[in-house]
Parts: structure tokens; C-alpha cells; sequence
């Protein structure tokens, strides 16, 4: 391989990120011979959330058949593949894409501002400009760990850390560690590391839904089964994704239907807590499916263990090495580990891309939240496409079927363009709108809005801008087709003059 080390002052493509997002848009757009494509990565690898999440049992909760590219098998060796074998698995589909002289790692998009008279993005990094025709972005929607609020933390004297950026210099044998939250993240590590710690205390301040996780290595006879059988693997496949799609209903539209997994949630409590107040401590008091549903057959029981504390009053400060609650009470640690989640709803990224007029996308939508059309393109923000852009996450199934759908929109988009020849393109603004006014409206009906609970879902302004709130069969049938009337276009400045010469 011999990836670029310094950038070309031109690229009609620029991807921004190399997870499963900015890879997939380069292996697609080279198999459709948009070859001339850079991707800028700020880290030293592909991978994207597989990367950086290395924490202690980090590993997914949709299974790993469906949770990859649909062109790019992989004999997986459990129905819930952990972090270092989703990591290997990117690095192995980029090494065999050919792609790969078209990445530059360690370079970070600073800005990207959009040049009217170039019809360009002007593009600078950490590694210098570039001049990018088409400026698309796979920088994720859970990338930016998002810090606790919480008064002295800042001056916490042990060793503190973000559960997505991990620090594995810390030994954690014997210590005294605390985890702040209880989310997906939380719910991985905590019983990993009660293996080690000497105590461990876990802040909880929201209860979640935990139902059981019905993970198992595959056998031996399995794997060569799914390897080698004609269309066994795309069988399995499917049928994962329609039994993860049966989901779809009681989010979106009855969530009443909700009811057989919150009798698994309450079951999978009794068995795993002997306490009657612990076990009350732990029932989540919002309707399951508002926030995330998590998996795990060891949290509870962990919560349960003699060296481990779930403390339920709120931090009022940090001091020193002491962490204080509402009531008083001081407990000290050796470490501290916070897994409170992302930036979801005010996109890290939105503060560096400047559209028409200069204005930032953070700004665009400082008053109403993000929006999109299709979760794609944005008007104001000519020939710029954000893959897992506003309403685009899933609560239930794999983020790379939606990723995929996504790529593909791109790739004719990118095909129209081309055969046109239009220097620009973006939504129009009335059909980006009542795609949002219907999205909204949708968004009433769902479990998130009514479940009674507060969740990164939600913005400030209490409206879903993150999950779709319709089948993703449905995304992708939308999304199956660039559908260029929904978009106003513009011819090359040149011709313009031509024209009105
Ligand atoms: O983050 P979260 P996460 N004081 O935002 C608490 C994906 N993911 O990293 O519920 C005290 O869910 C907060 O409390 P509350 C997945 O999509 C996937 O765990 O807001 N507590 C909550 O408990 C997931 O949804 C996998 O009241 C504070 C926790 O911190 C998303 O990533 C694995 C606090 C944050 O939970 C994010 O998960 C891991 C404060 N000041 C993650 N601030 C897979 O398996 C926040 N909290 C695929």
C-alpha cells in the first residue's frame, strides 16, 4: 500500500472518516469508477467506533452476519462479535478493497467551507488543502465522547477517563474504580472489570431496560457450514434482519407491543439480583424501548456482588479523589471512568462546515435541530452528503444496512452528477422540509417520544433529530434511486457564462 502523505491540491471526492461508513463510500464509489477519491482519517486506522472503543468487553449488540457489509462475508466466530474482531474485520475488507493508497490517517478536518466561484468545498486539514468537488461525510454519530457536567471533576485527582478512550496503562487490579452511567457503554464494562477492581462503585441515575443476551460461539461445523454451503450465510443473514425488522411496530407505532420484552427485562432482573431493594433500585420507571434496549446476562448479577455498589443519589461534586452525593455521603476512588455517552444531537462536525453564505451547519440548525433530506443532503450545503446524518440511527438493527442504503443514494447522486455535468447540487428547500414535517409527525407515535424518559435521542428542544422512525426497508427503498427533481442544480460557472453570453 502506498497511501498518499501529503494531500493533492484537488479530489473530486473528499470522505471524511474510515469507519464502516467513509470505507464502504470508497470501496462503492471505486467499484463504480469514481476513482478519484481521498479519504482523510484524524486517527491512524480504519475502523471508525471500532477503533476507538476498546474498553473491556466492548462488543456488539446486533449480531456480527448482519452487522457487516453485505458484499464483504466473514467467518465470524460468535453471534456477538467483540470489539478486536470487528476492528480485524475492517482492516482486512480495507486491505482487500485496493482502496487503500487513497487513505491519509492522522489528518483532521479543520474546516470546510463551500467556494462559490469554484463550486468547490475548500477543504483544510491538519495536513494542508485541498479542493474537493464533492465533500462526503462519514465522521459518525457516536464519535465524540461527551463528558459529565458535574462540579470539580475537572480536578479529580485519580486517574479519570472516557469509557471511548480507554486507558489501558491503568491497572485496575485491586483498585478502588467508579463507573458514571449506565448505558450501553457502562453496561459492557462493569462486569468486566468487577472481575479486577478492588471496589467498584457504579452511578446510576437512570435505571435502563436490560434483557438477556443470547450470545454463543459458532462451532466449528457451523462456521464451515456458513462458509461453504451456497447461500446459507445470505439465508441466516436475512433472516436475522427480518427478525430484527418484527421489532419496527412496537417502536414506532405500538408500543404497547413492547409489553413480552419488558416481562423478559423484569425476569432477566429477578434472576440476577436476590435483593428486593436492589432489584427495586434497578426497575426502570419509563417504558421499555424509550432509551436503547441493552443485553446482558451479567449486569445484574455483577450489581448483586458483595464488592460492588450501585449508588443511586446524585453526584453534587467532585473533590479531590472523592466523589459526593445528594445525601452526603463521600466515597474515594483510584479511578474514575465515565461512560456518559456522545455527542449525538449537536454534530462536532456541524461547527466546521460552512455552506452558501458562510453559515455553519451547527448554526443552520442551532433553532430547529438538524434536518436533511433523506438524512443525506442538506440545502444551503451544495454537493455535501453526511452519511449517518440526522434521523438515520437505528434502535434495533444494524447501522451498516442504513449505511449501505446511504452509499448507494451517494453513488447515483454522485452518476447524475457526472453525466450532467452539474457543478452543483442540494435539496431543495420546500421537499427537505416536508420530508421533515413528515418525519416529525411519524416521530410522535414512537415509544421515544412517549416512553416517558429523557435519552440522547431527544435535542434540547425535546425533538428525535437522530433515529428513523419508519422500517429500514423503507429507508432503503427511498434511498434505492437519486431522485435529482427533489434537487435544485447548478451548471458549471463557465457554461453559466456561456449561456447568458
Ligand atoms: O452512552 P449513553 P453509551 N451524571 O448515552 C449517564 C452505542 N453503543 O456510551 O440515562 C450521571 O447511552 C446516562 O444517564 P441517563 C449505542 O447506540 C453500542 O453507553 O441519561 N450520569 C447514561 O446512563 C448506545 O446507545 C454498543 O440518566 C450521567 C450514560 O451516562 C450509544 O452507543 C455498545 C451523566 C450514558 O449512556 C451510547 O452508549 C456501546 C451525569 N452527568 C454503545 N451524564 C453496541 O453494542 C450521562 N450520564 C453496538
Amino acid at each position: 500500500m502506498n497511501a498518499p502523505t501529503s494531500l493533492p491540491s484537488r479530489v473530486r471526492h473528499l470522505i471524511v472518516g474510515a469507519g464502516f461508513a467513509g470505507l464502504g463510500t470508497a470501496i462503492k464509489l471505486d467499484e463504480a469508477g469514481e476513482s478519484d477519491f481521498l479519504v482523510i482519517e484524524k486517527g491512524s486506522d480504519v475502523g471508525g467506533t471500532w477503533r476507538d472503543n476498546t474498553y473491556p468487553g466492548a462488543a456488539c449488540d446486533v449480531p456480527s452476519q448482519l452487522y457487516s457489509f453485505s458484499f464483504a462475508p466473514n467467518d465470524w466466530s460468535r453471534s456477538f462479535s467483540p470489539q478486536p474482531e470487528i476492528h480485524a474485520y475492517l482492516q482486512r475488507v480495507a486491505r482487500e478493497s485496493g482502496t487503500l493508497d487513497r487513505f491519509v490517517f492522522g489528518t483532521l478536518l479543520e474546516d470546510a467551507a463551500w467556494d462559490e466561484t469554484e463550486q468547490a468545498w475548500r477543504v483544510r486539514t491538519s495536513r494542508g488543502e485541498v479542493l474537493a468537488t464533492n465533500l462526503i461525510t462519514g465522521s459518525g454519530g457516536l464519535s465524540e465522547p461527551k463528558l459529565p457536567e458535574i462540579d470539580g471533576i475537572e480536578d479529580f485527582t485519580g486517574e479519570l477517563f472516557h469509557s471511548a478512550r480507554w486507558n489501558h496503562d491503568v491497572d485496575l487490579t485491586g483498585k478502588r474504580v467508579a463507573v458514571i452511567g449506565t448505558g450501553a457503554s457502562a453496561i459492557q464494562i462493569v462486569p468486566e472489570i468487577a472481575k479486577v477492581a478492588g471496589h467498584l462503585d457504579v452511578y446510576q441515575r437512570t435505571a435502563p431496560w436490560v434483557i438477556p443476551r443470547h450470545d454463543r460461539s459458532y462451532s466449528r461445523l457451523e462456521r464451515l457450514a456458513l462458509q461453504h454451503v451456497p447461500g446459507l450465510r445470505k439465508a441466516y443473514r436475512t433472516g436475522i434482519y427480518w427478525g430484527r425488522e418484527s421489532y419496527v411496530p412496537a417502536f414506532t407505532r405500538q408500543p404497547r407491543l413492547t409489553a413480552p420484552a419488558a416481562k423478559m427485562g423484569l425476569a432477566n432482573i429477578r434472576k440476577g439480583i436476590s435483593d428486593p431493594a436492589l432489584r427495586e433500585r434497578v426497575t426502570p420507571n419509563f417504558q421499555i424501548g424509550c432509551k436503547r434496549i441493552l443485553i446482558s446476562n451479567t449486569w445484574y448479577p455483577t450489581l448483586d456482588a458483595d464488592h460492588v455498589d450501585l449508588v443511586t443519589d446524585r453526584i453534587t461534586k467532585v473533590a479531590g479523589n472523592t466523589i459526593v452525593t445528594a445525601d452526603g455521603a463521600e466515597r474515594e476512588v483510584d479511578v474514575l471512568i465515565v461512560a456518559t455517552g456522545f455527542y449525538t444531537t449537536d454534530q462536532p462536525i456541524g461547527h466546521h462546515i460552512r455552506g452558501r453564505g458562510g453559515r455553519t451547519l451547527a448554526d443552520t440548525w442551532a433553532d430547529a435541530g438538524m434536518a436533511a433530506y433523506k438524512g443525506t443532503t442538506i440545502h444551503g450545503f451544495p454537493n455535501l452528503f453526511q452519511i449517518v446524518g440526522p434521523n438515520t440511527g437505528l434502535g434495533h438493527s444494524s447501522m451498516v444496512f442504513i449505511i449501505e442504503s446511504q452509499i448507494a443514494y451517494i453513488t447515483d447522486a454522485l452518476r447524475t452528477q457526472r453525466i450532467n455535468q452539474y457543478a452543483a447540487m442540494e435539496p431543495k428547500l420546500t421537499v427537505q422540509q416536508e420530508w421533515n414535517t413528515d418525519l416529525q409527525r411519524r416521530m410522535e407515535r414512537t415509544v421515544w417520544s412517549s416512553g416517558g424518559c429523557a435519552s440522547w435521542y431527544l435535542d434540547d428542544h425535546g425533538r428525535n433529530t437522530t433515529l428513523w422512525p419508519r422500517s429500514t426497508f423503507t429507508f432503503r427503498k427511498l434511498l434505492s434511486e437519486f431522485d435529482v427533481s427533489s434537487y435544485d442544480v447548478e451548471a458549471p460557472a463557465a457554461h453559466r457564462e456561456e449561456l447568458s453570453a
